[in-house]
């Protein structure tokens, strides 16, 4: 029985829909990262902040409404936080007869992140430095699980073609992964304490973690000018959670795709972003790491207090990688990684083919309003 059970998956190379396998994989992280990595504080965050004031009356004020002032944002919010309270629970007493080999549990544990909807999942060792040292309330954080399981979810290709990527679908694009994430993680962590290993759900209503350098760390994609990680086939259009566990699994290694060079001379994010959140200048060492800096205090006001729509991914609508599946998108991705001498060709003709800009044959949705209480049609002139 126990045999059989070890065979699982044992010989599948590819797993989910996109060929991450195909990817090439490096010991080390595409950018630098030193020993002195610091612990953030949850309380120090962008929206934080916005909470407590520290932006100014108006974010602060408008910090509880941004999403749910468009009526899908409220329903996913309402469905979404509540599963704050179903990230953690009692580990059963006695280990599950299952095979203990790490290759075949994360096989395993990724067939199941698949099978649970996620579009990819990735595993590595948890470092100190991605934990929180408190939590928004400021409570202390003591985590110490060896390992950590990144799942991610698109936030919708169709919808993003339709969007200007800062309007009334905006909110609910970010939530459809966030809450979708937040399932499949809080089902894996529940069914990994019931095989008898502590697992604990990090998703957008309960954080311990930080989860950009977790998604580096596993090989989901590289870190961009835009200040989060980048995927090859979703670009950044995408959420993730995390489930942190003891279960003994296998690391993936970090992926080089050639977006450290692309990055560097494409500035699309960066000029399309309206809060010039995202820096046209190069990389800088910040926390014991190397990374394009944004500006979180601008992003966080001008998401929150946008008042021609719900939050915004605008940095996300505009990046050339932000495609459809295809072999003609699929030979671009083989440029940028074998002929970089072309990526400034590659960013040109992005524009000429009108990519980023909001094509309103898919749009589906329809712009609405809460205001006191009674939807409303959205007033453009409202500045
Ligand atoms: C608060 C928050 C924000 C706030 C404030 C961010 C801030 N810096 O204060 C604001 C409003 C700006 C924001 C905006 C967005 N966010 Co946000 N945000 C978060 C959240 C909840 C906490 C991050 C945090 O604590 N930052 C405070 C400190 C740590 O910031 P920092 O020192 O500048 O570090 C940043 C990075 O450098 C990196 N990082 C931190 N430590 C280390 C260590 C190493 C070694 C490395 C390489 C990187 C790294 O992570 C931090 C991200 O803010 C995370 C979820 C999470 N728990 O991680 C999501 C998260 C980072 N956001 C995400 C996304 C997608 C967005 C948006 C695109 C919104 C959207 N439409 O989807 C924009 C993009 C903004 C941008 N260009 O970065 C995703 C990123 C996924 C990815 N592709 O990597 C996350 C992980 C949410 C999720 N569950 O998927 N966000
Ligand atoms: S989410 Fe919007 S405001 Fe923030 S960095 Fe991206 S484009 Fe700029
Ligand atoms: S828009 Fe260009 S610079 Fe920005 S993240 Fe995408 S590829 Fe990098």
């Amino acid at each position: 029985m126990a045999e059989r059970q070890q065979d699982i998956l044992a010989r599948r190379g590819h797993l989910g829909p996109y060929p991450m396998e195909a990817l090439k994989r490096v010991d080390k992280p595409t950018i630098k990262i030193t020993d002195n990595v610091q612990r953030p504080d949850e309380r120090e965050h962008g929206f934080a902040r916005v909470m407590r004031g520290e932006f100014g009356p108006v974010p602060q004020k408008e910090m509880a409404r941004f999403v749910p002032k468009y009526p899908l944002g409220a329903s996913f919010a309402k469905m979404t936080m509540p599963m704050a309270s179903s990230v953690d629970g009692e580990v059963a007493p006695v280990k599950a007869p299952i095979p203990e080999d790490p290759a075949t549990l994360s096989q395993h544990i990724k067939q199941l992140g698949y099978f649970l909807r996620a579009d990819i999942v990735g595993i590595c060792e948890l470092p100190r430095y991605a934990v929180y040292s408190h939590d928004i309330q400021g409570n202390e954080v003591n985590l110490d699980h060896k390992n950590a399981i990144v799942i991610v979810v698109d936030q919708d290709y169709e919808t993003m073609l339709g969007s200007t990527g800062d309007d009334w679908i905006s909110g609910s694009q970010s939530f459809i992964g966030y809450s979708n994430t937040a399932l499949i993680s809080c089902i894996m962590a529940d069914y990994i304490r019931k095989l008898g290993y502590p697992a604990r759900a990090h998703h957008a209503a309960s954080y311990q973690v930080l989860v950009v350098p977790l998604l580096l760390l596993a090989g989901i994609g590289e870190m961009s000018r835009a200040g989060i990680v980048l995927n090859p086939f979703l670009g950044t259009r995408f959420k993730a959670a995390v489930v942190t566990t003891d279960l003994p699994l296998e690391p993936d290694k970090p992926v080089d795709f050639g977006l450290q060079e692309f990055c560097r001379l494409c500035l699309k994010c960066s000029t399309e972003c309206h809060a010039r959140a995202i820096p046209e200048s190069d990389k800088v060492m910040h926390n014991g790491y190397e990374t394009w800096h944004f500006d979180a205090e601008q992003c966080a006001k001008y998401r929150v207090s946008n008042p021609h729509g719900s939050a915004c991914g605008r940095c996300i609508k505009v990046c050339p990688f932000n495609k459809a599946e295809g072999w003609t998108h699929d030979l671009v991705r083989w440029m940028i990684k074998n002929t970089p001498f072309l990526d400034s060709f590659i960013v040109k003709m992005d524009d000429v083919w009108g990519y980023g800009k909001a094509d309103k044959r898919h749009k589906w949705w329809f712009d609405l309003e809460n205001v006191d209480g009674v939807l409303k049609v959205p007033d453009e002139s409202a500045d």
